[in-house]
């Protein structure tokens, strides 16, 4: 046996009778850690810039910096992410947006696209036994380009994103079908003012009809979930987003539907981890958008901080995961794309172990009991239990890079790879 893998067993073995003596079980943490997949957004590769190119990015989205080496397509994409997910522990997803369609050099506009345009991408799923999950794109297209899609007061506009709204669920069934696993389609729209509009009624009106529409199909839960995500403003459109958060939670209470909570789309000091149990008080399933807001940008990588952990916990402790479909939501092009994927992944991963390693037996016996000192007591001690020993040895058995080695990789595949695009 190696010296690395001797000492972290070692190590391991003191933290899990460390946290044995709280009356925490860690192989159990670790058994459960390992059946928890996380949905790794294919727009991290790219900047979000998608194989059709028919405008700027717009929505109010934005990707800064201009690190080299992004995936220009469908094949680079592919094997980027699975650079990726070889650096990461445990079986994950792939979530893709639908202007990463393969149409063949052909023009196929967004209503017209159909399952044999990602054929490309579930065969690909396929062999590598991803789960798939999907994105209609009303971005980053002509029809788009005045702010407004679904709620567009132009009724042919707002007709043209009815019909890709139903094409993409199609494509979302066929996917869960090929693979064998639901997949979550998530709409999400920019509609908005950058400044005060005087009727804030008429275009949320028409937000409802249109999604009435798109989703006036039912498709078996086996294939396809679908999704909705708010958002308090974009870049672009500070005054006012028809797809608010209690829009879509109204929405999405009344006809079952996923509410997708993205983190980074909440005034700064709300917080999301809150939402958790209220949301689970009234509808079965969401979807997360796992991202971090920096002032005004809600895509910054994930980082094991105190709103992820908060957001774990509250997973964790109401035994919500099974209810929860986790995806990330960032997009960062000035640093390294992949290492970013591997970052903000291992971080959400850690920071679900963390939340499994709780006391939560004595955090809840010292609650119910009025023992609040005691417990806060006991939260702050738990910051620095050692973690890193379960986590380290979570990545061995996981046969993936323990530590800093991972980084090793990303930059021995950059030099092979990446920095050769130009
Ligand atoms: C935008 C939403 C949305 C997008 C992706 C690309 O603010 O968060 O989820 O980031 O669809
Ligand atoms: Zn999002």
């Amino acid at each position: 046996m190696s010296n690395l893998k001797k000492n972290i067993e070692g190590a391991y073995k003191l933290a899990k009778e460390r946290f044995a003596d709280l009356g925490v079980d860690t192989d159990a943490a670790v058994k459960k850690l390992a059946k928890t997949p996380i949905s790794l957004h294919c727009w991290q590769g790219d900047d979000c810039g998608g194989f059709e190119k028919q405008g700027e990015l717009g929505g109010g989205l934005a990707a800064t910096g201009n690190y080299p080496g992004k995936a220009r397509t469908p094949a680079e994409l592919r094997s980027d992410v699975e650079k990726a997910l070889a650096l990461i522990p445990g079986k994950h997803r792939f979530n893709l947006h639908a202007f990463y369609a393969e149409v063949g050099g052909k023009k196929v506009d967004r209503n017209e696209l159909g399952p044999e345009h990602f054929k490309g991408w579930i065969d690909w799923a396929k062999s590598l036994g991803l789960g798939m999950d999907f994105n209609p794109t009303y971005f980053a297209h002509p029809k788009a380009a005045d702010g407004f899609t679904l709620s567009h007061s132009d009724k042919g506009i707002r007709n043209f994103w009815i019909e890709h709204g139903i094409a993409c669920r199609k494509i979302g069934a066929a996917m869960g079908k090929a693979l064998g696993t639901p997949c979550v389609t998530n709409v999400w729209i920019p509609d908005g003012y950058k400044d005060i509009p005087v009727d804030r009624k008429g275009p949320r009106e028409r937000l409802a009809e249109s999604l009435d529409k798109v989703f006036a199909q039912s498709i078996s839960p086996k294939l396809n979930l679908d999704a909705i995500e708010g958002k308090l403003f974009g870049i672009g459109f500070e005054s006012y987003t028809v797809g608010s958060h209690e829009f879509y939670l109204g929405y999405s209470v009344k006809n079952n539907k996923l509410l997708c909570l993205d983190a980074g789309h909440y005034h700064p000091t709300e917080s999301l981890a809150d939402k958790i149990t209220a949301v689970f008080s009234f509808l079965p399933e969401i979807l997360l958008h796992v991202s971090r807001g920096v002032r005004w940008d809600s895509d910054h990588v994930v980082i094991l901080n105190d709103d992820l952990l908060a957001l774990a916990q509250e997973l964790v402790r109401g035994d919500y995961l099974s209810r929860t479909h986790i995806g990330l939501d960032f997009f960062d092009a000035s640093i390294n794309r992949i290492a970013a994927w591997v970052i903000g992944t291992r971080c959400m991963i850690k920071a679900l172990l963390m939340a499994m390693l709780e006391p939560i037996d004595d955090l809840r016996r010292l609650e119910a009991e009025g023992q609040h000192t005691a417990r806060l007591a006991l939260l702050e001690e738990c910051k620095t239990l050692p973690l890193g020993a379960v986590w380290d040895y979570y990545c061995t058995t996981q046969n993936v890079p323990v530590g800093m080695a991972w980084m090793e990789e990303v930059k021995a595949y950059e030099a092979a790879v990446t920095s050769k695009r130009q």
